[in-house]
């Protein structure tokens, strides 16, 4: 075993003007525990309870209700919200730790029961995902979307800034773009999803312009060094792939690199699945970019005390190990074993699968 305590991965990090305790995040987690769509003290329990990591990033958040596409998840869109969001900022904050929430707009990967009027979901081209969604009645499939006019995408970016501008009013350290994983920005990104032919579609320029469009117009509410963004470079996550993912993604890292943001956060191949599901070299991402980079996907500690100590990483995100693991931290420098998830108490529920993981008796 080697000895932790004295490596990289434990060690502060300084973000912007934050510093970090250590270099391991909490992943975003979806785990639908807010009916009303308002964060609540249940929730604030959970993230208290979490603190421990160098920077949690919060369960992706919807920007409004065009944006959501699962059922009891927590909105960033109004004042209720920004309240219920304020009980966890404080509490992580109380507890010494810092936080990040992500910023979601789920485009397609939606249902109509879901959306205002029962109308249909919102993306770049009306191609249906082959993915499922959780509503009212359990999974069922996503719904038919309809492409959206280029004359509403500058309402969408108005309400990731207005979402922006509600995180800092509810107390967080900074917001994290969600830009990965087949969700809207990404839909647009990707061109199996983005089959455009205005300004919006075509050329990886193109594609990537609505996500810099929320860049920029976040940009003008926050300063750089409290936003992050994610990206999912190769993974299949909803349904979504691209032609040459090293040139998109080469030239998104380029560009936020430009805006000098805090971070970027790349899920590492399939998203909770193999690493190695198509060749991609991370390297050169984290080579263009001089904020931070989050790893994520499937690291243990040997590959996260690596890929510190070499370099590779700034900091480490650990998604699931987080949920069954509140004190994965000190678990991680003790080299403690460590508790599995226990799958049926991930999505929806209360209490039990949530706040009930013991931290270690040792
Ligand atoms: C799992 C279940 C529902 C949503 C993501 C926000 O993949 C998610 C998500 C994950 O980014």
């Amino acid at each position: 075993m080697t000895v932790a305590p004295s490596s990289k991965l434990f060690q502060p990090f300084q973000l912007g003007a934050l510093t970090l305790k250590n270099r391991i995040a909490m992943a975003p987690l979806t785990r639908n525990r807010a009916p009303g769509n308002a964060a609540n003290a249940l929730m604030a329990e959970y993230y208290r309870q979490r603190a421990g990591a160098g920077l949690i990033i919060t369960e992706a958040s919807p920007i409004s209700q065009q944006g959501q596409g699962y059922i009891d998840t927590p909105w960033i869109a109004g004042a209720e919200q920004v309240a219920g969001w304020r009980l966890a900022t404080d509490a992580v904050h109380e507890a010494g730790g810092a936080i990040f929430i992500q910023l979601w707009h789920v485009g397609r990967v939606s249902h109509v029961s879901l959306q205002s009027g029962g109308g249909a979901p919102v993306a770049p081209s009306a191609l249906r995902a082959n993915t499922k969604t959780f509503v009212a009645e359990g999974f069922v499939d996503v719904s038919e979307p309809r492409a959206l006019d280029a004359a509403e995408l500058p309402g969408i970016v108005a309400d990731y800034v207005k979402a922006a501008k509600n995180a800092a009013s509810a107390g967080f350290d900074g917001v994290e773009i969600h830009a990965a994983n087949g969700y809207l920005l990404d839909q647009f990104q990707r061109d199996s999803s983005n089959k455009r032919t205005d300004a919006y579609g075509g050329s990886i320029e193109n594609r990537a312009r609505l996500t810099l469009e929320v860049v920029d117009g976040i940009l003008a509410a926050l300063p750089p060094e409290k936003v992050g963004i994610r990206f999912s470079p190769v993974s299949p996550a909803n349904d979504v792939a691209d032609s040459d993912p090293q040139a998109l993604f080469g030239y998104l890292v380029e560009q936020v690199a430009k805006r000098r943001l805090a971070y970027i956060h790349i899920v590492e191949g399939a998203t909770g699945g193999p690493r190695d599901i198509a060749p991609f070299d991370y390297a050169a991402l984290r080579k263009a970019f001089p904020g931070a980079y989050i790893a994520n996907n499937g690291y243990d500690r040997a590959m996260a005390l690596a890929a510190v100590e070499s370099g590779a990483a700034d900091l480490v995100a650990f998604g699931r190990p987080f949920i069954a693991n509140p004190d994965l931290v000190e678990r991680l420098r003790d080299g403690a074993a460590l508790a599995e998830v226990d799958r049926a108490t991930l999505y929806g529920g209360g209490a039990h699968g949530y706040t009930d993981y013991p931290v270690c008796a040792g």
